[in-house]
């Protein structure tokens, strides 16, 4: 095989964040870009005679950077790469399928929630062998390769159309094409109780799941209408576009309105849910309720024994630090640890390998156990619906009952979207240098308990990671963090989160932003978010 060495152009500002490497797809469509910053895992990995699964969510781009993608590895001299049909795969799917085969790693194009098209983002990001995000010292080792290169590799001539399930070569590697769902519903399959869920949906249970245009589609169908028995049109927007039919595909009450409006109206099913661009993210809503994340997670771990693949119990409940304090309690309760980590699913990796954590979540929208090493959009929702299957009780009814028993944590995000980067960070900067001054000052009536700038160390690995956000705790139960977004790809997005304890007694029934009215003032001034940006109110509130 020729091999082609060609010269290449720096990358620049790159932050692989949370999740790889995201980009306007004008960006890395630019001759070399993706090509450097293939090279560059490739340099930081060492994938030689190795194998690798390849997927992604099927946005515009995918097609043309996974036949850049398998050229280069097989010039890189990778075995043998296992990809989607039509290089699709599910993110949670991917995460499954490079354990199942014991693969070396494997590389997941998407750019998640963000929108798609010629003008929208593409992404690329590295999960390693236990099938989860690849963690800082190797993200740290691939920003230093793409800095330090200068050629890359890549063999001549066109890769084989994945369109049919089966193998072929390019040069010496093996390309495996493979049913994007198959394996994926198997292990559904093997976690739930299918039948219980079959005969509650045949009992009359009405349920709409929400695909968003986006890579859900195909495994919904598959699972909740096939194999579960629940009518076609209970999976909407299943047909993936390369676009996501122009939305923006991200699960959450603004993004995904018209499923939250069908569920608080007449013609409500009894259970709504969503997923996101990659299907690692998930919303569900019940019948005149919306359930948040932290909600979920809470909820989740309380009554995961009543479901086959949890029958023994879990060992412990992780969440990131921005989400609330709903799964601790249940955490504490149950006599099981829970963990506080930084914003991201990395950060789960170890603890899930370690079997000290079963379950895990995110604030965002993201939803996982130790089934797989990603969060896990319809994971959750079929968890969901075989607890209901159980209970045959509604969904309101359920959250009801676990706030009279634990509480409520009142609970939002505010966003504040495409803000000027130098005010963002200025606004953070003079945050963290003040937090020493702040216990004990009064803001809009609440006074600050403590303010810290949240660090970790991983109590498996040992690595420790600083300057995660800022936290600020409130006397009476509320607690506010902010953040700068890792994942934005216009400008800076503000994330400041919020929540507000009711204990079992207090009024349980709130709006949520009314009963978060204090504390959203407080942080507010405290942060002096309007002076700094320019906004008095947020752009997105979830
Ligand atoms: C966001 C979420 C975070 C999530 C990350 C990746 O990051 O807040 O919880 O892990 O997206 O999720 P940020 O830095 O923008 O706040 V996904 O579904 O985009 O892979
Ligand atoms: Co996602």
């Amino acid at each position: 095989m020729t091999i082609n060495t060609v010269p290449t152009q720096p990358i620049e500002g790159q932050v692989p964040g949370t999740s790889g490497l995201r980009k306007k797809v004008e960006v890395f469509a630019d001759p070399g870009y993706l090509e450097t910053y293939t090279q560059a895992i490739f340099n930081a990995i060492q994938p030689r005679g190795k194998e690798l699964v390849l997927g992604g969510d099927g946005r515009f781009f995918n097609r043309e950077a996974m036949q850049t993608i398998l050229r280069m590895a097989a010039a890189n001299g990778v075995a043998r790469v296992i990809v989607g049909q039509n290089g699709i795969l599910s993110t949670p799917a991917a995460s499954h399928l490079i354990r199942k085969r014991a693969a070396f790693g494997g590389l997941i194009l998407s750019a998640s929630h963000n929108p798609g098209g010629p003008k929208g983002d593409f992404g690329l990001k590295y999960n390693i062998a236990n099938g989860g995000p690849a963690p800082e010292d190797i993200t740290d080792t691939i920003v230093a390769c793409a800095q330090n290169i200068d050629a890359y590799y890549i063999a001549n001539g066109e890769a084989p159309s994945l369109s049919t399930i089966g193998e072929s070569q390019l040069g010496d590697m093996v390309i495996e094409v493979v049913d994007p769902v198959d394996d994926y519903a198997a292990l559904m399959a093997e976690l739930f109780n299918f039948t219980a869920i079959r005969s509650l949906i045949a009992s009359g249970f009405t349920l709409r799941f929400d695909a968003m245009h986006a890579v859900t589609g195909p495994y919904a169908t598959e699972i909740l209408v096939n194999r579960l028995g629940a009518p076609a049109k209970s999976v909407l927007n299943g047909t993936p576009s390369e676009d996501f039919g122009g939305g923006h595909p991200d699960p959450n009450p603004v993004w995904a309105k018209p499923l939250f409006d069908l569920l608080h109206g007449p013609e409500a099913p009894d259970f709504g849910a969503a997923s996101d661009g990659d299907g690692d993210r998930n919303m569900i809503l019940g019948r005149d309720i919306y359930v948040t994340p932290s909600d979920s997670l809470a909820v989740l771990a309380a009554n995961a024994h009543l479901v086959p693949g949890y029958a023994g119990g879990i060992t412990g409940v992780a969440r990131s630090m921005p989400t609330s304090a709903a799964s601790d309690r249940v955490a504490e309760a149950l006599g099981i640890e829970a963990f506080q980590t930084p914003t991201g699913w990395k950060y789960f990796g170890t603890l899930l390998d370690a079997g000290r954590a079963t379950l895990c979540g995110e604030e965002s929208a993201g939803t996982g156990s130790n089934h797989v090493r990603e969060k896990d959009g319809l994971w959750a929702v079929l968890l969901w619906l075989n607890i209901l299957a159980v209970k045959r009780q509604s969904v309101k009814q359920i959250l009801t009952d676990h706030w009279a028993k634990f509480g409520r944590d009142y609970y939002s995000r505010h966003d504040y979207e495409s803000i000027d980067s130098t005010a963002a960070n200025a606004l953070m900067s003079e945050l963290k240098s003040n937090l020493a001054a702040l216990p004990g000052q009064k803001a809009a009536g609440l006074v600050i308990k403590s303010a810290e700038d949240f660090a970790y160390t991983d109590p498996i690995s040992g690595a420790a990671t600083t300057g995660q956000g800022v936290i600020l705790t409130y006397e009476g139960g509320a607690r506010a963090m902010l953040r700068l977004s890792g994942t934005g790809t216009e400008g800076a997005t503000l994330r400041v989160y919020l929540e507000q304890y009711a204990p079992p007694g207090a009024a349980l029934d709130r709006d949520a932003q009314d009963a978060l009215s204090a504390v959203i003032a407080a942080t507010k001034a405290v942060a002096r978010i309007p002076e700094h940006t320019g906004r008095d109110h947020p752009d997105v509130i979830s």
